[in-house]
């Protein structure tokens, strides 16, 4: 069973209006202690998308993370997440099946689930993803015609049916993030809250989920 940081920042290339900004971000993420960063573009600008992700490999290796592992996982793209020599991969709903990013991907590289819904999730605990997610738990403008919101019974929910690892997502802040934990995730994926300050923000996140 994978171990999953407390904090699982999310770099959305639609927060930042080049790469230079986004793997900066990346790098104070780091600063402020993220050891795993998803990298998420939902343009559909796959040459692009490599780009960026293969900048962000080599901040993995030459940046302040550097030499502590930073895990890379890439959003919806089994493809690109082998072509930049990421750690894993995150599916959603409408993206391949799990086993066939599995297939993809093979036995070692982190396999992440999102779920919407107490049946989602009961389905994706029988697949060979790593870890799950269960969102929004609360409210979110940063993805684009969002599921209901869950809530924390949602959480509570969503622990009651896996024992895999279990990262919730959606409006969380470092003003919810313990009552998401107390509610039984693992995890807390954030895209909002770490724009401003990244390095900050982070730290204040480890501290408030210590
Ligand atoms: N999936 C469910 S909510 C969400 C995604 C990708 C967005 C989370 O972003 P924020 O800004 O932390 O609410
Ligand atoms: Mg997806």
């Amino acid at each position: 069973m994978i171990v999953l940081p407390r904090l699982y920042p999310i770099l959305d290339a639609g927060c930042y209006s080049n790469t230079l900004d986004l793997i900066a971000a990346g790098d104070e993420l780091a600063a402020g202690g993220a050891t795993l960063l998803q990298y998420r573009n939902k343009s559909g600008n796959a040459p692009v998308m490599l780009e960026q992700a293969r900048e962000l490999r080599r901040l993995s290796r030459t940046g302040v993370s550097a030499p502590h592992t930073l895990k890379l996982i890439m959003n919806d793209r089994a493809d690109l997440a082998l072509a930049a020599e990421f750690d894993g991969v995150h599916v959603g709903q409408d993206d391949l099946l799990p086993e066939s990013v599995r297939g993809i991907i093979g036995p070692e590289r982190w396999l992440g689930v999102s779920t919407h819904n107490p049946e989602q999730l009961a389905e994706a605990d029988l697949t060979s993803a790593d870890y799950l997610a269960i969102g929004p738990v609360f409210s979110t403008s940063s993805k684009e015609k969002p599921d209901p919101v869950v809530g924390l019974e949602g959480v509570r929910r969503a622990r009651q049916l896996t024992r895999k690892p279990l990262v919730a997502i959606g409006g969380i802040t470092r003003a919810n993030a313990a009552s998401v934990i107390e509610a039984g995730a693992d995890s807390v994926a954030v895209i909002s809250d770490l724009l401003r300050d990244p390095r900050k923000s982070a730290e204040e996140f480890f501290r408030i989920l210590r």
